[in-house]
């Protein structure tokens, strides 16, 4: 089965919390703080891997959480989790499903993208010591860690698509020009899966895709093509493949047109890519016959190559062109990967006015919440200050803020204490 496309939870690791503990030792009563820092949590990436076909991967499995760090024992740091690496085809696409953003194209072996960050360990209460702190007694807890929901899209990369109605044959001329052994019949749809193959032309190489036939109104769903046609999207030269003699008799000109509006309907960039037409099964019908109707194909302004996939007459004159069109096609640019871009920059913050009370927004701030181990009073008092001195007391003030007011972050519910 080919499965190209599906959406997929991650979730990276939380961090391991620091320890709040202290030097004991025999004859030594009163030890100073030694806890030490909780291990981070393990990140999610993704890995374009040559030797993943499809998605398939994904079909059982829909929910990846790499490993939590652990937390710190006394002077013991807490082990790291392992990152959770997931291998996906070369070519596929990674999307926010909540935004539609695109987060990475893994476009070229070997890429990563590291999707979700593992959560930073806490620190020990060692890390607290100063001169006015001498024994701390509170551990800061592990970060939390990111969740997504990933949409993952498969778009092949080949240099030609073939494309043209079920039956044109277009396996059959896979099959003759490269070693992919796609199935071929007799009849329409034989091919319900893109197959690629690489070609060999004298000094040079290129790797071909044969789709799923297209019909009239793929490009709004109908029949198996409209799903294939992204995949026809990076490529840099499309053969249309039209037959001489169609087995229902229809017409090779009526049979071009309406795969080339299919291909206009479906998207402007995949209508102005380069393309030539082969026509095809030319060995059951007199030269003339053939020369009629690449005339008459020829009038789209394409070049028309008539072939035989069972004589090989015809074959060597349309890979030579083809190759000679991709020499001089600049190579389709792939974004290698895109920054994971947060919404909002993580230093930002802000206090927002609800219905009884404010709540404190921002990545950075909330991180520093979720990191207080809220049962500490040293701990609360430490957010305290930072909170003070990062100005978000200030701003609360400002805002109408009166000792005893709620304030909400996270699910933590706070009363406001101007001065502690
Ligand atoms: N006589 C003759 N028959 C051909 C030639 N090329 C393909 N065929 C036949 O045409 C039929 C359809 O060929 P396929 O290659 O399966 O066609 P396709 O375009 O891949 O069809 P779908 O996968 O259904 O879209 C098969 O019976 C082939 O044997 C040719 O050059 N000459
Ligand atoms: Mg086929």
């Amino acid at each position: 089965m080919f499965l190209d496309e599906v959406v997929v939870e991650v979730e990276s690791g939380k961090g391991g919390d620091g320890a709040a503990s202290f030097h004991r030792e025999k004859h030594v009563p009163r030890g100073g703080p030694n806890g030490a820092d909780g291990g981070r949590g393990g990140d999610v990436i993704l890995i374009a891997d040559p030797h993943k076909r499809t998605l398939i991967d994904f079909n059982y499995i829909r929910v990846f959480k790499a490993e939590d760090g652990v937390k710190a024992v006394s002077n013991k740091n807490g082990r790291d989790g392992e990152d959770l690496e997931l291998r996906v085809p070369v070519g596929t696409q990674v999307f926010d499903d909540e935004t539609g953003d695109l987060l990475a194209d893994l476009s070229a072996p070997g890429l990563r993208a590291v999707v979700c960050r593992g959560g930073k360990g806490g620190y020990g209460n060692l890390h607290y010591v100063s001169s006015v702190r001498q024994v701390p007694r509170f551990a800061q807890l592990g970060a939390p860690s990111e969740a997504l929901k990933l949409r993952l899209e498969l778009k092949l990369l080949a240099d030609v698509g073939l494309v043209g109605l079920p039956n044109a044959g277009k396996s059959t001329l896979i099959a003759a020009i490269s070693a992919a052994k796609p199935k071929i019949g007799n009849y329409p749809f034989t091919t319900i899966e893109p197959n690629l193959g690489v070609v060999s032309v004298r000094d040079t190489s290129f790797v071909v895709a044969d789709m799923p036939g297209l019909i009239e109104g793929a490009s709004e769903g109908v029949g198996l093509g409209h799903q294939f046609l992204r995949h026809i999207e990076r490529t840099r030269v499309l053969v249309h493949l039209v037959e001489v003699m169609p087995m229902d008799q229809s017409d090779p000109e009526e049979n071009f047109r309406i795969v080339e509006d299919e291909l206009t309907r479906y998207s402007p960039e995949v209508a102005a890519k380069p393309r030539i037409v082969a026509l095809t099964k030319v060995e059951l019908v007199d030269e003339e016959t053939t020369q009629l109707y690449a005339e008459a194909l020829a009038q789209s302004g394409m070049k028309v190559f008539p072939i035989s996939a069972v004589t090989g007459q015809g074959i060597p004159p349309l890979l030579d062109h083809v190759a000679g069109m991709l020499a001089e096609l600049e190579p389709i640019e792939l974004v290698p990967v895109v920054q994971l871009a947060p919404t909002m920059p993580a230093d930002l913050w802000n206090v927002l006015v609800v219905p009884d009370g404010f709540e404190l927004v921002g990545k950075r701030l909330e991180r520093m919440v979720a990191m207080t181990n809220m049962e500490s009073e040293e701990a609360v008092t430490y957010l305290h200050r930072r909170l003070t001195r990062m100005g978000v007391i200030e701003r609360l003030r400002e805002l109408g803020a009166e000792e005893g007011d709620n304030v909400y972050c996270l699910h933590h519910v706070f009363s406001f204490v101007d001065e502690l």
